[in-house]
Order: structure tokens, then C-alpha cells, then sequence
């Protein structure tokens, strides 16, 4: 028995000791598509590449005022809100149309070509980071 108990304390060591290295975090290919149908409201689609242990997603806000952010994915083919995104270790997530998104709801409803703005996301350990997104022409 003393063996197993052994072996267990090992496996736990071994589980805690992966999930509890830091992650680093980037973000690269930012793309903004503001809505076809309903206006005032963006798409926020980029790449969360981790080189290091398992993160969150599980905030983000704009610095523009009155708009707010929700994390989307997709199920059954529908656009669901989820508390959060889970960032693997060493690995990525990249968002695409039809998988997981950011949503920005109650934007200025005549943001066009060059309208740029400062996307945060907070993440459970990395804390929070800033990208600005800029709104191509549509
Ligand atoms: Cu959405």
C-alpha cells in the first residue's frame, strides 16, 4: 500500500507541477469584421498562441464608451456566450468565423474605414493585455 499512496503523490506532483508553470502569451492576426446585419456590432477574430502552461480567457472590454464584450463560440450552429476561453499550453487557439470570437456589442453605429479602438482581454493568470483593432472598410 505505502507503494501506492507513493505512486499517487508522484502522479499529483507530476499534474500540479505542468499546470503551474506560467503561460506566455501572444497575440497576432487581429481582424475586426463589424456585422452585416446588425450595426454597432463587431466580430473580433486573432490568433492566442501559449508557450507556456494552460490559461483563461475570460474577460474582455473596450475603452470605448457604453460598448461591451462578450466570448462567443459556436454550437449547433449557433452563436452561444461562454464564461470563458481556454488558452492550452503550448498550444493556440485561433478564432475563426464559425468557432470561437470576441463580440462587441453598442460600438458607434457609423464606425467605418480607419475607426480604430483598444480591445482588453483578461486572462485567469497572464492578467490583462491591450491590442488595438482597427475596422477595415465594408
Ligand atoms: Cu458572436
Amino acid at each position: 500500500m505505502p507503494t501506492l499512496i507513493a505512486i499517487f503523490v508522484s502522479i499529483f506532483i507530476i499534474i500540479s507541477g505542468c499546470s503551474s508553470a506560467p503561460p506566455d502569451i501572444q497575440l497576432s492576426d487581429i481582424v475586426a469584421a463589424p456585422s452585416p446585419i446588425m450595426r454597432g456590432v463587431i466580430s473580433v477574430f486573432m490568433r492566442i498562441e501559449n508557450k507556456g502552461g494552460r490559461d483563461y480567457l475570460v474577460k474582455a472590454s473596450t475603452d470605448v464608451a457604453g460598448s461591451f464584450v462578450e466570448l462567443h463560440d459556436i454550437k449547433d450552429g449557433k452563436m452561444v456566450k461562454v464564461k470563458s476561453i481556454k488558452i492550452p499550453s503550448n498550444g493556440k487557439v485561433e478564432m475563426i468565423p464559425g468557432g470561437v470570437h470576441i463580440m462587441i456589442f453598442n460600438m458607434p453605429k457609423d464606425v467605418s474605414s480607419d475607426y480604430e479602438f483598444t480591445l482588453h482581454l483578461d486572462f485567469e493568470k497572464s492578467g490583462k493585455k491591450s491590442v488595438a483593432v482597427s475596422v477595415p472598410k465594408f
